[in-house]
């Protein structure tokens, strides 16, 4: 006999909720922050680029005095008028319609849209509002994982209002939040996990919103290309291809078996799982280094044997600093590399994995001394680096190694080597 009803916990208060991950992404980032400024080049075909920023200071000392939202429209330079060697790193939607985007060079795209208006990149404007954008975000939904300067992972799930309409009312708001703090719009993607949700903010760009549930696998994303996958390159698309693979609908039928050996185990594997949809990465609030390092670049080219006491002193500090940051950070690391670069630019790196992993300084020495053994020692150097990776947390929790952290670089090494 069933129970009673009243005695069954109902589902909804049992089952934890559905899992909703939104990737956020600014549209036409660099270009919407200059159209701040220059409001009068709204809905015109604008382009950010090259190294020009005097022809910039040349038009605003022109117009010295006048508010920057005056300048007249017609006193702008123009792709038609530049020469060089630049690329674009953004273009207005208005731009994009004659072809013109991310990564082209600047005389080509002046071919394109010789009337477009071209404005030099200033990284501190996007920066400044790469910030406030963020922290609109974190007030409303606190788990957020930075990804560069205009986008973000955000976890709904578990913020009030996450769930209601699938995602689409949350980020409804965080859209209308963020354009009345900056006057910004963005795009946001809502779907089970970081994969998918980044394949949904781009379905509706500019200003759009995309919800992706699970069933929708099918429907929306298998006919798309493989390349649409966050993490298949153009290398990998032309190999997909060449196996006659082109959507990820086609991915997805393929045995994963036949993936591993095709793509290797561990890439083939994931391309099924992309394929399904499947990811599991968490949104990661704060990064967590893959490797640290240290590496000096020398104010003199460096050779082993001649300068060896030079080189020695240099190579011991690089080890300690790398220990204090390992010490400071709470990390231990079993992989210990070392970084060459030689007086020809050519770089190399060597690098051997302990039993154990260590913070130590002089462990870290003796193991990074035996990589630069089995280095080249006989042409000069420019620079020396040392690393530890496969970290773990001191305390003996496992990091999330999804990211990578860029080498300190560490001017003072060759200054105070002794210091
Ligand atoms: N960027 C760059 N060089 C590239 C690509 C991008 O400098 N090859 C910079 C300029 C962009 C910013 O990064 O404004 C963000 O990159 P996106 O790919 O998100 O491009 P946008 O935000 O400009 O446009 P979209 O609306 O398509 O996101
Ligand atoms: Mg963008």
């Amino acid at each position: 006999m069933l129970a009673p009803a009243c005695v069954l916990p109902s589902v909804s208060a049992t089952s934890a909720p559905v899992r909703r991950i939104a990737h956020l992404d600014m549209d036409a980032f660099y270009a919407s922050v200059e159209l701040l400024r220059y409001p009068q080049l709204q809905g015109l075909p604008v382009v950010i680029g090259g190294a020009r920023r005097r022809d910039d200071d040349a038009l605003l000392s022109r117009h010295a005095g006048l508010p920057l939202a005056e300048i007249p429209v017609a006193e702008f330079p123009r792709l038609k008028d530049y020469a060089g060697r630049g690329v674009i790193t953004t273009a207005t939607y208005a731009a994009r319609q004659f072809g013109v985007g991310s990564a082209m060079g600047l005389m080509k795209a002046a071919r394109l849209c010789p009337q477009a208006i071209l404005l030099p990149v200033d990284f501190e404007e996007y920066r400044k509002y790469s910030r406030r954008f963020k922290a609109v975000i974190t007030e409303i939904a606190p788990v957020m994982e930075d990804r560069g300067v205009d986008e973000v992972y955000i976890d709904f799930t578990e913020v009030p209002g996450g769930q209601r309409d699938a995602g689409r009312s949350l980020a409804r708001l965080i859209q209308k939040s963020i354009f009345d703090a900056t006057g910004l719009s963005c795009s946001i993607g809502v779907a089970p996990n970081k994969l998918l949700a980044k394949m949904a903010s781009e379905f509706n760009k500019p200003k759009g919103i995309s919800v992706v549930l699970a069933e929708d696998l099918q429907a929306l994303i298998w006919p798309l290309p493989c390349r649409k996958i966050n993490g298949v390159g153009p290398k990998a698309e032309e190999k997909l291809k060449a196996q006659g693979i082109y959507t990820i609908g086609e991915l997805a039928t393929r045995d994963p078996a036949w993936l591993v050996k095709i793509f290797g185990r561990s890439y083939g594997a994931w391309l099924h799982e992309a394929a399904w949809g499947r990811d599991n990465r968490p949104v990661v609030t704060e990064s967590e280094p893959v490797s640290i390092s240290r590496e000096t670049t020398f104010e003199r080219d460096l050779h082993a044997v001649r300068d060896k006491a030079e080189l020695g002193a240099i190579f011991t500090r690089l080890c300690e600093r790398v220990a204090a940051d390992l010490r400071a950070k709470g990390y231990v690391g079993r992989t210990i590399g070392i970084k060459l670069r030689y007086d020809d630019f050519r770089s190399i790196t060597r690098d051997q994995t302990l039993e154990q992993a260590t913070a130590d300084v002089r462990t870290i020495r003796r193991a990074a001394g035996q990589c630069l053994q089995r280095a080249d020692l006989t042409r000069r150097l420019r620079l020396l680096g040392v690393r530890v990776g496969a970290l773990a947390r001191a305390d003996g929790s496992t990091p999330d190694t999804s990211r990578k952290e860029i080498p300190r670089h560490d001017p003072t090494a060759l200054l105070f080597p002794d210091a």
